[in-house]
């Protein structure tokens, strides 16, 4: 094998591709499971749109904090949550990561520094004010970082955030997950600037776009805001370019889409199949090493589904549980 030439180690590399490929399988699967009728309630999936979540989370200890999206399957994964605790939360049922109780918009695992999924856009951005003003005072070096989508990224809670970061000098970093959709609008009629850089300048934070299909170009960006946030040099903004590969929600006809839309994402924008190529090509990892990791991935997740449709569902007495929190 030739030498390295990527600024992640081997294990590295290995670690960002099983991540990747557990997300990814994780979702195509609950597409099946859904469309089975197998799962309660409403399901986003993040497949296509994995090297952000997996660029951004290597960086992260659990002592650092995120707050997601409705999308936030991959987040949890990146972040360390259990795969086996998630699907079972995905199914309702007692031994979820909220004993069944949140599904799939409100997966939360404090111990990891999940602080949890969120139905309501834009709601991640003052928990995450409120999570990097604590870092700050407990000195350690900790960030915290909200996920918003690009439609989400006009909420007044979210630009507030981004004012009050910036004058509080948070460690605080805001991640804009632009897949181009808010639901089926289309990103240009309901964002008036074309980047995310001068969105962030406009409150005093600096700003990268970058593309969002790229691990290294993820993982880069990210490495360097979250070290600056880290040494006390602020909040900034990471908007990173992706596509989802799915609709909106499970269930979304997507007819707003162009003829040919997925399949061309599917050929040309699979994080998955770029991060194997440049892997492979370099000669850092053999294509058998990855094959490797795939069907490990696939065993994972098929237990995941069988002990989910094994576990009992909440009772009426587990609905007083769990209530206020306790401290
Ligand atoms: C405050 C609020 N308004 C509206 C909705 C309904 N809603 C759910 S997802 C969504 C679109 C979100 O688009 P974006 O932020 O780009 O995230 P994406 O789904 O593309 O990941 C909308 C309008 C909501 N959940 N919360
Ligand atoms: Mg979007």
């Amino acid at each position: 094998m030739a030498g390295n030439p990527f600024p992640q180690s081997k294990e590295q590399l290995l670690q960002a591709y099983r991540t990747m490929r557990t997300i990814r399988e994780f979702e195509e699967r609950l597409h099946i499971d859904f469309g089975r009728g197998d799962i309660p309630g409403f399901v986003h999936l993040y497949a296509g749109e994995e090297a952000a979540g997996t660029g951004i989370m290597m960086h992260l200890g659990d002592g650092d904090r995120i707050a997601s999206t409705h999308r936030g399957h991959g987040h949890c994964i990146a972040k360390g949550v259990d795969v086996l605790a998630m699907m079972k939360e995905i199914y309702g049922r007692k031994g979820g990561a909220c004993e069944g109780k949140g599904g799939s918009m409100h997966i939360a695992d404090l111990d990891k520094g999940m602080m949890g999924a969120n139905g309501i856009l834009g709601a991640g951005a003052p928990l995450v004010c409120g999570a990097a003003l604590a870092a700050k005072f407990r000195g350690k070096g900790e960030v915290a970082i909200s996920f918003v989508g690009d439609g989400a990224s006009n909420q007044g809670t979210f630009l507030e955030s981004l004012n009050l970061a910036a004058v509080w000098n948070l460690p605080a970093i805001f991640v804009v997950e632009n897949n181009g959709y808010a639901e089926s609008t289309s990103r240009d009629y309901g964002v008036a600037v074309d980047s995310y850089v001068d969105r962030a300048a406009g409150f005093g934070l600096p700003g990268v776009t970058v593309d969002g299909t790229d691990f290294f170009a993820v993982h880069e960006a990210a490495g360097e805001i979250i070290a600056r946030a880290r040494k006390g040099g602020g909040p900034a903004l990471l908007e990173c370019k992706m596509v989802r590969f799915h609709g909106h929600f499970e269930g979304d006809a997507q007819t707003y889409r162009a003829p040919g839309e997925n399949e061309h994402n599917r050929e040309h924008n699979d994080c998955l199949k770029k991060f194997s190529a440049a892997v492979t090509s370099a000669g850092v990892i053999a294509a058998a090493e990855l094959q490797a990791i795939d069907h490990e991935v696939l065993g994972l997740i098929e237990r995941a589904v069988t002990e989910a449709k094994a576990a009992p569902q909440p009772t009426v007495a587990d609905l007083l549980t769990d209530v206020y929190v306790k401290y």
